[in-house]
């Protein structure tokens, strides 16, 4: 089972000023840490259980046992929405995506700035805990959502390829009650490479 804190690719610092490394450190050996250590709690009611990763489980989240499914969703989710995030972003990431994801988002949207416009607007919008992505659908098209809580898009058959997470714990301490601030900010550390990876691997 791949339940491990992945390595987190840069120090806690590295995307300064944009994410300070306090907010960094929590959130990674924190926050993140508790979702692994919760949902692994809830599978240890069934041993028999024996999913191979928080991916598959949310894929097939019915196959779950009902008591824990709750708790599956949010935490393995949690697992699955971090992992991707933090190896979305970079030191000195940002500018405008290349390649097929650069390509794509001018055919979805229009436009880079569109794109971002309608990307922002969607994280400015999730009330409360939630993240916003953009998804490649079912029939490969690319979809931006605002998803609540640790609701990864894989629980409705699309594919993440970047999210933003705006949970007050992911911004709280440097931006306090300026989300759009944080927005703005996320867009100096995205790194556009590993999107693209992302989406080819899809
Ligand atoms: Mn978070």
């Amino acid at each position: 089972m791949e339940f491990n804190l992945p390595a987190l690719p840069y120090a806690y610092d590295a995307l300064e000023p944009y994410i300070d490394a306090q907010t960094m450190e929590i959130h990674y050996t924190k926050h993140h840490q508790t979702y692994i250590n919760n949902f692994i709690a809830a599978l240890e009611k069934y041993p028999q259980f024996q999913p191979t990763s928080a991916k598959s489980l949310l894929i097939d989240l019915f196959a779950v046992p009902e008591d824990i499914r709750v708790s599956v969703r949010n935490n393995a989710g949690g697992h699955f929405n971090h992992s991707l995030f933090w190896r979305i972003m970079k030191k000195n990431g940002g500018g405008e995506p290349k390649g097929l994801v650069g390509e794509k988002i001018k055919k979805t949207f229009g436009s880079f700035l569109q794109f971002q416009e309608i990307f922002n607007n969607s994280a400015k919008s999730v009330f409360g805990s939630g993240w916003a992505w953009l998804s490649v659908d079912k029939n490969g098209e690319f979809v931006v959502t605002a998803l609540p809580n640790q609701d990864s898009p894989i629980l409705y058959n699309a594919t993440p390829i970047m999210g933003l997470d705006v949970w007050e714990h992911a911004y709280y301490l440097k931006y306090q009650n300026k989300r759009p601030d944080y927005i703005s900010a996320w867009w100096h550390v995205i790194d556009w490479d590993m999107v693209e990876e992302n989406y080819r691997l899809i």
